[in-house]
């Protein structure tokens, strides 16, 4: 595997620092915290962690709103402690890449603060500024993802200004080359420390229609400005630029974020020879069980649809790479999405792993993931801290839904899912904090924590740290080709990966019975590898008997 890039070969973890570990009993995870986990993370076997803004921010939606991109957010500790952090992890060849949040800054900002004073100053144009509609009205009927009109409006100068989130989120003008030129700048600040890659948030909606059109009435409010802003017209020569003049003098990692973005044009952002961004995180895996209210809904996705996703994603880069996930910081937890967080947690838990390790691209690991953590069942709606379940909760009582029904559905689908403290152990707040958690700690953490797993050789935790060195040891998890098999089937997924010297057989159950399976004739003879439930070395035949979520991997050394 010589001449693979390193983020081929890689599997991220993804920390979300304020929730990892606190070092200093004041309740928020920290970069002291991390450092004190990274045996822990080693153990796993991971090489590369990605790290949610650790920027100095108001923390108005955790972190995506910064203040200053050239200081570390004082709740996490110095730039210090992020350059021991930066330090001991390389010590490990753990590399590290940050969060890039560049579409908006925090109103906060010193380059916002200047330029809503006037209309002729230095930073006048750094943001996207335009005069009301002739009877006072915002420039057009964008929304915002957390408010309603995605425009706010400023007396000082007389005009609005755009935010695609929250208000206090304003987006930046990357029509301004000078705004262009300080992102670039504080990219090669953060490189030139010694930072393996960025993490880009929002990447696809640089590049706005420069006419703001009104989006077409029918389209739900708090996305309709993706019609204006995804994928727009300058958003390739904007990446390009960044590449010259950023990333062409580093050997660095980049994956983009890229909601509302077909597999068609994530061809164009990741065909290396385009020069743009190494993989994005698609989105059309994430929306299988959208409803009316969008993200926040009781539908339960179907096998079917998600097999035509990823088989259409894996198929369609072919010189471009996918990243692989099931899971973030904004989304609920694999298992009780996908799996079965009731009867089968551990199996279904590891059998998701399964098909997503498998596939080709970088897999990446949300913490506590590992663990085979669920949702989070909290007592009062008003334990929800995130501002978007804030802003869906307001709304549907608005709409008259039932406290039943909206607490049905933030349980399914908050981002708060993902974002309590993680459990360590079975002691007092998971052994996160022992002080007051910023966020609840899931009541589950007395029978789902990391030491509790790591005592058991059968934990989840075991099952994706082999998951990780099988990707170490086989070239053919880097770079076979994937194909699925018995594409009808709607309890089972199976896949194959190939290269020219061996052959991978991935079967992976969604049903909560036992399957008759019958594996096709040319697809025998491989040697199980790793199976959630039976024990390595048998032989596949055409026939087998599959458990309830179970996942099997074969191998085959392929003879010409
Ligand atoms: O998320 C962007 C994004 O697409 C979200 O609107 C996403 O649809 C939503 O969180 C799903 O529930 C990124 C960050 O990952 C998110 O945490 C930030 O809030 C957002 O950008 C603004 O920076
Ligand atoms: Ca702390």
């Amino acid at each position: 595997m010589a001449n693979t890039q390193w983020w081929k070969k890689s599997v991220v973890y993804q920390i979300y620092p304020q929730s990892f570990q606190d070092s200093n009993h004041d309740g928020i995870g920290d970069l002291q915290g991390i450092i004190k986990k990274l045996p822990y993370l080693e153990k796993l076997g991971v090489n590369v962690l990605w790290l949610n803004p650790i920027y100095k921010s108001p923390q108005v939606d955790n972190g995506y709103d910064i203040a200053d991109y050239y200081q570390i957010d004082k709740r996490y500790g110095t730039i210090a402690d992020f350059k021991e952090l930066l330090q001991k992890a390389h010590n490990k060849n753990i590399r590290i890449i940050m969060d890039l949040v560049v579409n908006h800054t925090s109103d906060q900002n010193i380059w916002f603060q200047e330029s809503k004073k006037s209309r002729d100053n230095k930073y006048s144009d750094y943001y996207i500024w335009h005069d009301p509609k002739p009877d006072g009205t915002p420039p057009n009927n964008w929304g915002s993802t957390f408010t309603d009109s995605a425009w706010e409006f400023v007396p000082e100068r007389g005009q609005y200004y755009l935010h695609l989130f929250a208000k206090e989120q304003p987006d930046l003008n990357w029509e301004n080359p000078k705004v262009r030129k300080e992102v670039y700048q504080l990219m090669r600040y953060w490189l030139d420390l010694g930072v393996d890659g960025f993490r880009m948030d929002v990447i696809t909606l640089l590049s706005k229609l420069q006419d703001f059109p009104d989006a077409p009435k029918d389209l739900p409010i708090h996305k309709n400005y993706y019609f204006g802003s995804s994928n727009g017209p300058r958003e390739h020569e904007f990446l390009q630029e960044m590449a010259h003049e950023v990333f062409d003098d580093y050997d660095v990692m980049t994956v983009g974020e890229a909601a509302n973005t077909n597999s068609d044009q994530a061809i164009l952002y990741t065909d290396p020879k385009r020069h743009e961004l190494n993989m994005l995180f698609q989105f059309d895996h994430m929306h299988l069980d959208y409803g009316k209210y969008g993200k926040f809904s009781d539908v339960r996705f179907k096998l079917s649809d998600l097999r035509n996703v990823f088989t259409e994603w894996q198929n369609k880069l072919v010189n471009g790479w996918n990243s692989l996930y099931w899971s973030n910081h904004d989304q609920p937890r694999p298992t009780t999405r996908f799996g079965n967080e009731q009867q089968y947690l551990t199996q279904s838990a590891k059998m998701l792993g399964t098909l997503l390790h498998m596939m080709k691209g970088t897999p990446y690991i949300f913490q506590g993931e590992e663990l085979g953590m669920r949702n989070v069942k909290f007592n009062s709606l008003s334990d929800y801290q995130d501002i978007e379940t804030k802003q869906v909760i307001q709304e549907m009582r608005k709409a008259g839904e039932s406290e039943a029904y909206i607490k049905k559905v933030c349980y399914l689908k908050s981002r708060d899912n993902a974002r309590t403290p993680f459990p360590w152990n079975d002691s007092k707040n998971g052994g996160f904090t022992d002080a007051q958690p910023w966020m609840k700690v899931s009541p589950d953490y007395s029978i789902i924590n990391a030491q509790k797993e790591l005592n058991d050789p059968n934990s989840v935790f075991y099952y994706y740290q082999k998951l990780i060195s099988l990707r170490k040891k086989y070239q053919v998890i880097v770079d076979g080709k994937y194909q699925n098999f018995n594409s009808n089937d709607s309890a089972v997924y199976g896949y194959t990966r190939t290269n020219e010297n061996e052959r991978l057989v991935v079967i992976c159950s969604f049903s909560t019975n036992k399957v008759n399976y019958t594996v096709p004739y040319e697809l025998a003879g491989g040697q199980l590898l790793l199976s959630n439930y039976r024990s390595a070395h048998e032989k596949l035949g055409t026939h087998l008997i599959l458990e309830p979520y179970e996942a099997l991997i074969y191998y085959q050394k392929l003879t010409h």
